[in-house]
């Protein structure tokens, strides 16, 4: 057992590997589980049979509501290991004691699809992690993307009414390549911003392990002193930022759509474990109104060049869940589930969030009572004076359930927050009662003109590709031009190509943001390129060098990168196994490509396996033995990340960490 997460959790595991007699759900041993009890062989059923009405009373109450945003997810567990004494900043004792490793549990989801929708669709990803911490359980339930579409929760409801299929024929499924979408999105231009975003590359990330988080709101941290200084929260990922391209996204939605839970899955299997560290951005109280944009207002970000991200610890995912139901399913965030040293900004975005989140549990998880279930119990003692209610596991135990009583000593009894207990940071507000948006929030374009501008010339090209996608989906001429009047406001030479793209009127007017500024930590051209656990499909044939193979696959082993064995059909090479073929994978669903040996003529399968790779700009090395083979493709030798590599598996490695060739002319 690796943790005090895990230990809670092992009391409540049932594990039927061993003599486990089947019985009803009262204890009764059964003699026959598969045929119902009838008068008579061939005759019908009879009322009598309490097992057959158990079990299907169990069966057909299986499913409870899907989230209502955010369906689709999967969730690992791990811990979190603080660098450094934060004390400066918070008293929140996971962020001040470095001599223990908090036990953490992460969602990861998708936003706008249902709960059996394809894992690669172009949208926002959720990034929600739950520490269980000494003092109750700290829940940072962020996104990949770090601003969001709306400024007040109010329009939440409108927002995801406009996001998710639309009511009158259910369509489309994990998409925003729809009307509502993007009549919301120029109607209500507060989502110009994240818009971007989600349009960017960081819509498709590559996988799970290689997405960064943020906590998107501006938090408070709180010292033992009482003094406040405001945060952001980052997730930076090790292995660095990566996304898919859009071509590879929509293939894989059919090769397989289980694509990014899969890869976290299999990473954790294998102890690849992914690992991000915490980042945060402070900044002191007097500095609040430095800036030309509202701290409090949750469609902006702070350049990471302007206030630096200070790592803080590191997340590491080291086990896969036992079941997904008990813990994925039923895992239940919330961002006002706080330790002593964090606190709320105002952020009018937050504030309404902290109502949503308890709210929400009671339809899905049916009741009051969810904080017992076993993944979201708090590893350190809790106590109150909350009683009874739906699903209720706990025998209270004695005479008093109120505060104040004499009878028991007045427990559970309040904490001083001297001595740990929460106190809400003592802010002082002095205003009128008003239903209003403050004058600082009211400009939308700057930061993402910013975001634009910093995006490499690809990055650039893929943005404008993904609006005229979407866009173009749009069945009505009216919103495709609104939209492009928006983004008009944003770049006018990006709304020209994408008004061209989906044939309506490029804009006329000069309303863009007039602005150079950059911030470098927004393109992923910058991020970390690392080799370990990328993933290479080698193309092989019976008549294949065992020896050969071995000796290529030894160094990739040692350079971490993982690698399949593929062929027309599977069987075996001597020691080695070809367990996939052209018909179970695709080039797609690999970082890489080596063609070792190929058939020739090249089938259409094989043909467009190498062809997709090339397309999608990834490293194909090649055997000297093959270059006549690849002249029967489109893959044009001479092109950037196209290797030669026979016996030098180094210059194939040198080109993989690349990742990407964008200079690659296709
Ligand atoms: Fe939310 C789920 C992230 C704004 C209301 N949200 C949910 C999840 C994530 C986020 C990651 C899934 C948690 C899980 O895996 O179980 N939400 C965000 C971020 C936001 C945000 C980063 C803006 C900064 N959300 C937001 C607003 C509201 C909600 C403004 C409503 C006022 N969110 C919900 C919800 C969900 C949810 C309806 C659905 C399921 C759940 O809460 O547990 O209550």
């Amino acid at each position: 057992m690796t943790n005090e997460k895990d230990k809670q959790l092992e009391a409540f595991r049932r594990d039927h590997s061993e003599d486990t007699p089947l019985t009803t759900n009262q204890g009764l041993k059964m003699a026959e589980d598969e045929f119902s009890l009838k008068a008579g062989e061939r005759g019908p059923t009879l009322l009598e049979d309490f097992h057959f009405r158990e079990k299907m009373t169990h069966f057909d109450h299986e499913r409870i509501p899907e989230r209502i945003v955010h369906a689709r997810g999967y969730g690992a567990h791990g811990e979190f290991e603080l660098y450094e004494d934060l004390s400066e900043y918070t008293k929140a004792k996971f962020l001040t004691d470095t001599s223990k490793k908090t036990p953490v549990f992460v969602r990861f989801s998708t936003v706008q699809g249902s709960k059996g929708s394809n894992d690669t669709v172009r949208d926002a990803r959720g990034f929600a992690t739950k520490f269980y911490t000494e003092e109750g359980n700290y829940d940072l339930v962020g996104n990949n993307i770090p601003v969001f579409f709306i400024q007040d929760a109010i329009k939440f409801p409108d927002l995801v009414h406009a996001v998710k299929p639309e009511p009158h024929n259910e369509i489309p499924q994990g998409g925003t390549a729809h009307d509502t979408f993007w009549d919301f999105f120029a109607q209500n231009p507060e989502s110009t911003h994240m818009t971007m975003w989600t349009m960017s590359d960081r819509g498709i990330p590559k996988s799970f392990r290689t997405m960064e988080g943020f906590g998107v709101h501006t938090f408070r941290l709180v010292n033992a002193e009482g003094k406040s200084h405001f945060v952001k929260f980052h997730w930076k990922p090790l292995l660095g930022t990566h996304s898919l391209v859009w071509d590879e996204a929509q293939i894989i939605a059919g090769k397989n759509s289980d694509y990014n839970r899969e890869d976290l899955y299999e990473a954790i299997d294998k102890g690849d474990y992914p690992e991000w560290e915490l980042g945060f951005q402070i900044l002191p109280e007097e500095d609040e109104f430095k800036f030309d944009f509202d701290i409090l207002d949750p469609t902006k970000l702070w350049p990471e060049e302007e206030v630096p991200v200070k790592r803080v610890g590191k997340m590491t995912l080291n086990r896969n869940v036992d079941n997904v139901f008990a813990e994925t399913e039923q895992v239940a965030f919330h961002p006002g589930h706080l330790v002593p040293g964090i606190d709320f900004s105002n952020d009018p975005l937050l504030q309404g969030r902290l109502f949503s989140y308890t709210d929400t549990q009671l339809s899905r998880l049916g009741g009051p009572n969810f904080h017992q279930l076993p993944i979201n119990r708090p590893v350190c003692p809790f106590a109150n004076n909350q009683r009874d209610g739906m699903h209720q596991t706990f025998v209270h135990k004695g005479q008093t359930a109120y505060h104040n009583n004499a009878i028991n000593n007045n427990n559970p009894h309040t904490t001083p927050a001297e001595e740990g207990g929460f106190e809400h940071y003592h802010e002082k507000i002095d205003a009128h009662k008003v239903r209003a948006r403050s004058e600082s929030f009211k400009e939308h374009y700057s930061q993402a003109k910013m975001f634009y501008n910093s995006l490499s010339q690809p990055e650039k090209e893929h943005l404008r590709d993904a609006f005229a996608f979407e866009l173009g989906k749009c069945k009505h001429d009216f919103v495709k031009e609104n939209a492009v009047a928006n983004i008009n406001k944003v770049d006018k030479d990006l709304a020209t190509q994408i008004a061209e793209k989906i044939g309506v009127d490029a804009p006329t007017t000069d309303e863009e943001v007039k602005s150079d500024k950059k911030s470098p930590a927004l393109s992923m051209e910058n991020t970390v390129k690392k080799l370990d656990t990328l993933s290479v499909a080698i193309l092989v044939t019976e008549q294949s060098d065992e020896a050969k193979i071995k000796k290529l696959i030894t160094t990739l082993a040692d350079n971490k990168v993982n690698y399949k064995l593929v062929s027309e059909k599977a069987f075996k090479l001597g020691e080695l196994k070809v367990s996939e073929t052209f018909d179970t994978v695709h080039s797609t669903l690999f970082d890489g490509l080596i063609v070792l040996d190929v058939k020739t003529p090249l089938l259409p399968p094989v043909k467009d396996f190498i062809e997709a790779a090339n397309r999608h700009f990834k490293t194909i090395g090649y055997d000297a033995s093959v270059a006549k083979a690849l002249e029967e493709t489109a893959v044009d030798v001479t092109q950037p990340g196209i290797v030669e590599m026979s016996d030098d598996t180094n210059k194939y490695l040198d080109a993989l960490v690349v990742q990407r060739h964008w200079d690659r002319k296709l």
